[in-house]
């Protein structure tokens, strides 16, 4: 039996040594790690993934232990992953994270684990995919996911979510603007933490305004909830407006074209994987000079060159 067929199958009896073998095999980017996910896609999407995002400090983590804890309540098994991009994962925060989560990592029914990738570019939301999926076989029904809402890689960590929850703290009112619009555009649900401060109805507000210059909300108009993460007020309400979302998604047949669009995906990355692969080969082979320097004198195509590749390959199968 290969490595990762045993890894899959403690995973999938949701086996928590088995599913940080294979997270950890996701993130140092390794060969098993990507066959281990594309393996236990097909045992995935039941999960409702929840993106978290918001700028440094406006209470994500202690959110996202609230939320846990009634989401346990409420008999869900919970997955989490904090995505931090830019530190290392053993990194001081994250560190932090981890205490501050504690009442739920001690319960059975949660899985927590900090997340970063050391990997090329784009391979943090692979990575992040490829844990989600994990996370989903292993039988989590909500998997919260929580990153620093600032760069590029985080849109698109978010795009992965069905729900992303956009969270704001009061003070930040008249910074609004200086929140990426494309932030405000990935939320489903706004959270104004922090409600126990001067100024959250003011944030409340702002938000309110801002999302009335979106171009449409054709069918979902997001809410905006108050919180105080820090005892827990407004989770009840919270966890109704996640569930909500998604009652709405599979309602208008969005969680099927979810699923489609990610399962076309999954193909792409294989076949960018089968490309990677040609090449390494190639490069490492006794043609390459002479075909960089014909393609470059113009007595090859480039694409004569793709074909061979792919020819020697399938001759060697
Ligand atoms: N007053 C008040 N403080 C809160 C609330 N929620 C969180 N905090 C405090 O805000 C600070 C930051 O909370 P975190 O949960 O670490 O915030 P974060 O968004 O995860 O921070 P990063 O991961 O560093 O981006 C901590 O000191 C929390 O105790 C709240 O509802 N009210
Ligand atoms: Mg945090």
């Amino acid at each position: 039996m290969k490595d990762w067929d045993e890894i899959a199958q403690g995973i999938l009896k949701g086996q928590k040594r088995a599913i940080a073998r294979g997270l950890t095999w996701i993130e140092q980017g390794r060969n098993d790690g990507k066959q281990l996910a594309q393996k236990l896609f097909a045992h995935a999407g039941h999960a409702q993934v929840i993106g978290i995002t918001g700028s440094p400090g406006v209470g994500k983590s202690t959110l996202v232990n609230a939320l846990t804890l009634t989401l346990r309540s409420q008999g869900f098994k919970v997955g989490i992953l904090a995505v931090d991009p830019s530190s290392p994962f053993t990194g001081g925060a994250i560190l932090g994270d981890r205490i501050r989560m504690q009442d739920s990592v001690m319960d059975a029914g949660v899985y927590m684990r900090s997340f970063a990738s050391r990997g090329h570019l784009g391979g943090l939301s692979r990575a992040t995919f490829g844990a989600l999926t994990i996370l989903d076989a292993a039988g989590f029904d909500k998997i919260l996911i929580e990153t620093v809402g600032a760069g590029q890689s985080e849109v698109e960590i978010m795009q992965l979510a069905h729900t992303t929850m956009v969270v704001l703290a009061p003070g930040m009112g008249d910074d609004i603007q200086a929140i990426k619009a494309g932030i405000l555009e990935i939320g489903q649900v706004f959270v104004v933490n922090k409600a126990d401060r001067d100024g959250a109805d003011h944030t409340v507000r702002s938000i309110r305004s801002m999302l009335a210059l979106a171009p449409e909300h054709p069918a979902w108009m997001p809410p905006i909830l108050k919180t105080v993460a820090e005892d827990g007020r407004g989770m009840e309400e919270l966890t109704e407006a996640l569930e909500h979302h998604w009652q709405h998604l599979t309602d208008k047949g969005l969680l099927d074209r979810f699923r489609w669009n990610q399962t076309e995906h999954l193909i792409e990355q294989a076949v960018a994987d089968v490309g990677e692969h040609l090449i390494r080969r190639a490069r490492a082979g006794p043609e390459w000079s002479h075909w960089v320097t014909e393609v470059g004198e113009g007595s090859r195509d480039a694409e004569h060159v793709a074909e061979e590749l792919w020819r020697q390959e399938l001759q060697e199968e």
